[in-house]
């Protein structure tokens, strides 16, 4: 079925046109007030894309006065029919379906992922996102109240304000989604700023925004590095700060919303996700699912099943085969459509993941597969990399490597191995794998993560809830739950001069 799928996919264009590269604020292109630019690389061939204009503090404002007109008393935005921003969210998701073939191509030449994934996973998931907020803008209603006294008491559900949103590079179309359709569903108005390695498609798609027709200042796409984003999280008429990235940041941003206006603030950060393998399951399954929990989209994935936690029994075996598998994947151009892996996102990720490989070593992992950039090729390309022998206090098991090195480590019983598994900072998810249902919901119960997969890896979709427990962040993306971060809540209590039941 797969095969058909690839051989049905239409071809990539390699070489897409860059049409934008300007600051969207109030459905116009501008140029960064700092006149700076910066280069935006493709990580297959280190060759320079396009220059981009660098978002400044000075833009920031202009983008935040911007959405605040948007979302003045009586606007056009404010004015509107929960339906009708309904409509306009369908009708981004149409257009970015209409042009499916030119955003993956142009999301893998920025990104370096494989054009079979960006094409058929980022989009499609992309698309259903939109119009799954879409059916949303209409439904995300009060309550009415039996409170005591004569009173009629009822909720609404008001959007929070200017919202920032501050995202990565390893899903730009995705995690642009993601954060536009909560907010725009709820009536909030927006700041965008996407990451300095991958603005291209955002770009492009702040464009579709205007076409689709929703009014000036709703949506403002800003480009720029972390002094950008700062300024939006620093901002005191910025109601609300959503963000997907580093545990680092993370916490500044949260810093920030304390240091000024306490806006609202919700995280989507690191993980090192345990992913738990018992001895009676389906060993080719569970091998074949683990290497897709930990090397889909070059390991590049806040999910990613980076500390593999495999029973004693089937140990050995298990981590014979995984070698053979990572061994097996396919590093290349991320256009032709039989690659697997593409370059990591850019030099610093790439060298990161190279120096974590080095600690691994140095810290007595056995290597059973890569660890090393392949030869011959230029590009940010690591070698498909599979440690066995782990320990669980090895930096490899600890922190967040972001990239394509899988973690084998060995355990004997189920209740010490859902205490190992939450010993980390962090709580993003998890996963276990057995044909024991008794176990397979003990070990669910046991483990503090905000997504725990059983005999699955790495399924998400617009209608379950997303997001970590600890340092991985905190709110929920996708689903209902979504729609509480971009809402207040307001009691309206009306005296009533007699209330009856
Ligand atoms: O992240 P940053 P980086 C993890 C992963 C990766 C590491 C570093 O382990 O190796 O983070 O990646 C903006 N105030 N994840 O350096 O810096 C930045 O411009 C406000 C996990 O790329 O957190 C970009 O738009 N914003 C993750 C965004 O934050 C700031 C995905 C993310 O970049 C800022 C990415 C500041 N002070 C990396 N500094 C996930 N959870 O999926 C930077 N930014």
């Amino acid at each position: 079925a797969a095969a058909a799928a690839y051989s049905a996919m239409p071809q990539p264009q390699t070489t897409p046109d860059v049409l934008y590269t300007g600051l969207f604020i109030n459905n116009e292109w501008h140029k960064s007030k700092s006149g700076k630019t910066f280069p935006t690389i493709n990580p297959t061939t280190e060759q320079t894309i396009a220059e981009i204009q660098a978002g400044g503090k000075e833009d920031i404002d202009i983008a935040v006065k911007a959405a605040r007109q948007a979302f003045k008393l009586g606007s056009p935005w404010r004015r509107m029919d929960a339906s009708d921003r309904g409509r306009l969210l369908y009708r981004l998701a149409d257009l970015i379906e209409r042009d499916q073939v030119y955003l993956a191509s142009l999301e893998t030449l920025d990104n370096g992922k494989p054009y079979s994934m960006s094409y058929n996973v980022d989009l499609p998931t992309a698309i259903k996102n939109l119009r799954y907020f879409a059916g949303w803008a209409d439904k995300n209603h009060g309550k009415t109240i039996p409170m005591d006294g004569d009173f009629f008491t009822y909720t609404r559900h008001e959007p929070v304000g200017v919202c920032g949103q501050i995202i990565p590079w390893n899903f730009p179309i995705l995690m642009m989604a993601w954060k536009l359709g909560p907010a725009l569903a709820t009536g909030n108005t927006i700041i965008l700023k996407p990451a300095e390695q991958t603005s291209l498609t955002a770009l492009y798609i702040a464009q579709l925004i205007k076409e689709a027709g929703f009014p000036e200042g709703v949506v403002n796409v800003v480009p720029g590095f972390g002094d950008a984003g700062a300024a939006l999280a620093n901002h005191s008429d910025v109601d609300k700060v959503a963000f997907t990235g580093s545990t680092d940041v993370g916490k500044l941003i949260q810093l920030a919303s304390g240091n000024t206006n306490l806006k609202r603030v919700t995280l989507e950060l690191g993980g090192k996700s345990p992913n738990i393998i018992l001895a009676d399951s389906d060993l080719d399954y569970a091998v074949e699912t683990a290497h897709f929990g930990l090397f889909f989209n070059m390991g590049q994935c806040c999910c990613a099943g980076s500390r593999t936690f495999v029973e004693d029994k089937i140990y050995d075996e298990f981590v014979e085969r995984s070698a053979e598998r990572a061994k097996k994947r396919t590093v290349g151009n991320p256009f032709d459509l039989n690659t697997e892996q593409g370059p990591q996102v850019n030099e610093e990720q790439m060298e990161k993941i190279l120096g974590l490989i080095q600690t691994g070593k140095q810290q007595g992992a056995k290597l059973v597969a890569g660890g090393k950039r392949p030869e011959g090729l230029p590009g940010y390309f690591v070698q498909p990399t599979v440690f066995a022998d782990v320990q669980d206090n090895m930096t490899i098991a600890r922190e967040e490597i972001f990239g394509p090195v899988q973690q084998l480590i060995r355990f004997k019983k189920l209740d010490e191995v859902i205490e190992r598994a939450n010993n980390s900072d962090y709580g993003l998810a998890a996963a276990v794998f057995t044909k024991d249902l008794d176990k397979a919901n003990y070990i669910v119960g046991g483990l503090r993560a905000g997504t725990v997969w059983v005999n699955t890896y790495n399924a998400l979709a617009a209608q379950a809830p997303f997001g970590g427990y600890k340092m991985s962040g905190h709110g929920r993306e996708n689903g209902e739950y979504a729609l509480s971060n971009y809402t207040e809540v307001k009691s309206v209590i009306v005296k009533v001069p007699q209330k009856n039941s």
